[in-house]
């Protein structure tokens, strides 16, 4: 399906956001012209998410369940006709400089160490360049006139960056003639590009940015290729409501990766591994396979067919799949018994590998730090995370005896996410619990961090009778506590009632 071609702002957000996007869209445009000198081509625009359900699983390639939200990035666009293609690329907000570079005849580099806003659309121009070489032969982008502005929270948990990349990609292809963008491309592309930028992503935050339709969440899959489900929430009395609120502790990824997001990647990769070398499979570690493509998810498939003959594990039943992953949890506690974690030299032992061959092949690309690597615990969230998603999705599709107690199953689903989070996955911090337990104290009914972690967002299941209580409850007791000189807009941007907003679009300027 391709990426759509809007032409009102009422195509993708939600009547009463249109006014103030208006607005905004208006300031961008006329900005533009005000900084060029002439009028945009286009707008490309991709959104935020909150992930609802299936934290730190897309790497190990399990289904996620997100869903788009209103906040997202859009970039005017207006292609320069340069003999050598030349970029300017500015942001309505001024904390971003404008900069201005050539486009390289070979791959545009990108200095990943530095934390430079650009960057994410180089990413994007680079993803691109590289597909279209492969689609056209030899490719070098056209020049391009670019004005950014985005509102999703940077730092926030509601992936700033993979609105960015996929906008950026959208906005290079569109530029150079690919107006029918595949979004099933795009959001390979994107998730090809982020990972330029230093950060190992997964793929659930460009999924939910491109592939999502107003209205409904999606349900992601990776396996056996890239997929999506749109997921309409039941209407409940009282009604099934999410609100995310900020912890203004900023998760910056870029400084943290080798301790956090990317260490835990690694940590994901090395217990598949393990577990497959310690059950001897033979399929799930080709010789010549990427660190990318050995996934827990791997080890699991590949264990049922070599065990018990599943060829194709992808069809098997929820009920079987369930069964499956409580077998796995079962082996995880029996084989990976170190509490403590695993060292370099003791799972080079296991594996039959160097210490040099350990570092090169699973920790040169992204690097990590770290003495022990916790790999009990982190499979045990990642099969555990999994059973979750899909009980949660069942729940999703099976109509409710009461609602109360419904929705209350739904957020203890939730509220086993963030324990999870917490204790086993370390990927929380007090803020976030803070927030989780106010939320709950106050009549949630469920509450759990959203997105990496580590700081940023939280997302909550606060039956809609309950909204109320819970915003007072944090702004008394959380941001008015910590931050006794918030002001009135800060507070309203960091509790946000969220409603499931459209994937990515293509604005034409007419
Ligand atoms: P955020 O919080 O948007 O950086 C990250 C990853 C996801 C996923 C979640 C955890 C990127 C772009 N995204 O999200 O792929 O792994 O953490 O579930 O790095
Ligand atoms: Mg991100």
């Amino acid at each position: 399906m391709a990426v759509p071609t809007a032409t009102s702002l009422r195509d993708i957000y939600p009547e009463d956001a249109v006014p103030a996007e208006t607005t905004r869209w208006q300031n961008l445009l006329a900005k533009f012209k005000d900084t060029y000198g002439k009028s945009a081509d286009f707008v490309a625009r991709s959104p935020g998410r909150v992930n609802i359900i299936g934290e730190h699983i897309d790497y190990s390639l399990y289904e996620v369940l997100p869903m788009a939200i209103t906040a997202d990035f859009i970039m005017a666009v207006a292609y320069r006709p340069d003999e050598k293609p030349r970029v300017r690329i500015a942001n309505v907000n001024p904390k971003f400089p404008s900069r201005e570079f050539d486009i390289p005849e070979g791959d545009i580099s990108i200095d990943s160490s530095e934390h430079e806003w650009s960057n994410y659309f180089k990413s994007g121009l680079l993803g691109v360049t590289q597909l279209l070489r492969e689609k056209r032969g030899p490719f070098v982008s056209v020049g391009m006139d670019i004005l950014c502005d985005g509102t999703v929270p940077a730092g926030g948990g509601m992936s700033s960056s993979a609105a960015f990349t996929c906008t950026s990609a959208l906005a290079v292809l569109a530029a150079n003639g690919e107006d029918k963008v595949d979004k099933k491309e795009l959001v390979e592309l994107a998730i090809v590009s982020e990972r330029n930028v230093g950060v190992n992503a997964g793929g659930m935050d460009q999924a939910a940015s491109v592939f999502s339709e107003r209205g409904s969440a999606i349900y992601v899959k990776f396996k056996p290729s890239l997929g999506y489900t749109s997921i309409e929430f039941p209407q409940t009395d009282p009604e099934l409501t999410f609100v995310t609120a900020q912890s203004f502790v900023a998760a910056d990824k870029h400084v943290t990766a080798p301790v956090c997001y990317n260490l835990r990647v690694v940590e994901c990769t090395l217990a598949a591994v393990f577990l497959a070398k310690a059950f001897g499979l033979k399929k799930a570690l080709p010789k010549d396979s990427s660190p990318l493509e050995v996934s827990l998810r791997g080890f699991h498939d590949t264990f049922f067919e070599e065990k018990d003959g599943i060829a194709d594990n992808t069809t098997a039943s929820v009920a079987d799949f369930e069964t499956q992953l409580h077998k796995l949890v079962q082996l995880t506690e029996d084989y990976l018994p170190l509490e403590e974690g695993y060292s370099r030299s003791e799972i080079c032992d296991l594996l039959g590998v160097s210490e040099d061959e350990l570092n090169q092949r699973y920790m040169s690309k992204f690097p990590v730090r770290a003495d022990k690597f916790k790999l009990r615990q982190r499979a045990l969230h990642v099969f555990n995370e999994a059973l979750r998603v899909i009980k949660f999705r069942s729940l999703l599709s099976e109509p409710p005896s009461t609602d109360l107690a419904y929705l209350k199953s739904l957020g203890d689903l939730m509220n086993e996410t963030q324990m999870s989070c917490r204790d086993i996955y370390d990927c929380s911090c007090p803020e976030l619990d803070e927030l989780c337990d106010l939320a709950r104290s106050a009549g949630a009914v469920g509450s759990r961090l959203t997105g990496a972690g580590w700081g940023g967002c939280t997302v909550h299941l606060v039956p809609k009778d309950k909204v109320e209580a819970v915003k007072t409850a944090w702004e008394n007791k959380y941001y008015r506590e910590k931050f006794p000189d918030i002001t009135e807009d800060k507070l309203k941007e960091s509790i946000v009632v969220s409603k499931p907003g459209s994937g990515s679009t293509v604005f034409k300027v007419v």
